[in-house]
């Protein structure tokens, strides 16, 4: 039974291939957990405790450019060289190196973002899955997108919903290696459905997802009630969106964030992603609410907010919040 990146990769890829053309490229969105995947089973194989369900945004997200270069790997990300010393260069050549068709064989990769990388929402889902979206093109494997939902994964967990639009879900999987890990897309839509990204900090993270979601499960003493707490969102959440009852949409959508951050603030030491304004704004939308305006927020690993609300109530809710960043539709 294969366990280690590089066995499972060689598993679904051909036995061997080459670059089929000079350059590939591929689009990929950035995505938004309405219901958040947070703590691993796996950590090297990025294996969920719980499933999750994401909305894509449109065209926000990553374009990835792959094409092949000499003596060793090139990224340029929006237009700058990424210095080979960084923790983001070293990780993303680790990850190339399980797809290299030979030792010698080196990436040039550029990448863009089409999302603010300060805009607080995850780009490692985009960028990820448009990388490997270029890579099946370059190399002509054309695997069925649930595989290369697999080796998105494997590089990091939400890229493995970033490989299509709309409601995405990821089934977490029962199997060591992972390979029924992978997220599909739900046939299920919401034209009037709008999403808002309202930013209160645009620093780097206080600390890293990958960290805080590993230290919550290994210190919250309330960690024991997530999976449940997922379980029943998750359920409910599908309904919502199968009968377009937004009011009970937003109540999950928000209800989920909060029990994921409370889960977090229960961890020792603490792990507290709001600040000041971030608490000033929950207020401001829970006040606009009772006051019939019918908005949701959600918070990922950072301070910043996404609002959830209808078409009908764009003007209202802009007129509110001016700066906020309208992403879809
Ligand atoms: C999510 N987040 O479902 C959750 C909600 C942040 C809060 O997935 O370690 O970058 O690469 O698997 O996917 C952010 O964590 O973590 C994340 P890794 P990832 O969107």
């Amino acid at each position: 039974m294969p366990h280690s990146p590089k066995e499972i990769i060689q598993s679904i890829l051909p036995n061997s291939y080459q670059a089929t053309q000079e350059t590939a490229q591929a689009f990929a969105p950035a995505n938004i957990a309405l219901i958040k995947y947070w703590g691993k089973r796996d950590k090297i194989l990025n294996l969920p405790n719980t499933s999750s369900l994401s909305l894509s945004l449109g065209n926000r997200g990553t374009t990835t450019q792959v094409s092949q270069t000499e003596k060793q790997d090139v990224i340029i990300l929006n237009q700058q060289h990424v210095n080979p010393e960084s923790h983001f260069y070293q990780r993303l050549v680790n990850y190339l190196s399980y797809f290299r068709p030979h030792p010698t064989f080196y990436f040039h990769i550029e990448t863009q973002n089409t999302i603010p990388v300060a805009a607080g929402v995850a780009s490692s889902s985009s960028g990820f899955a448009a990388l490997v979206k270029a890579l099946d093109i370059y190399f002509d494997w054309r695997l069925p997108l649930h595989q290369l939902s697999v080796l998105a994964r494997l590089g990091s967990g939400s890229a493995c919903r970033s490989l299509w639009d709309g409601f995405v879900l990821w089934h977490k999987g029962e199997e060591e290696d992972g390979l029924d890990s992978f997220a599909e897309p739900m046939t299920l839509t919401w034209p009037d459905l709008c999403v808002g990204l309202l930013m209160v900090d645009q620093s780097p993270k206080k600390y890293g997802s990958r960290e805080a979601m590993n230290h919550t499960v290994e210190t919250s003493p309330l960690y024991a009630y997530w999976p449940t707490v997922v379980e029943k969102d998750l359920a409910s959440m599908v309904k919502a969106i199968q009968v377009r009852n937004f009011s009970a949409f937003g109540q999950i959508l928000e209800g989920n964030a909060c029990a994921m951050h409370a889960t977090m603030l229960a961890s020792r030491p603490a792990i507290i992603y709001h600040q000041p304004q971030t608490l000033a704004l929950i207020d401001q939308i829970q006040r606009l609410r009772e006051q019939g305006l019918s908005i949701f927020f959600s918070q990922d690993a950072g301070p910043n907010l996404k609002l959830f609300f209808l078409a009908t109530d764009l003007k209202k809710v802009q007129k509110n919040f001016p700066t906020l960043e309208v992403v879809v539709p």
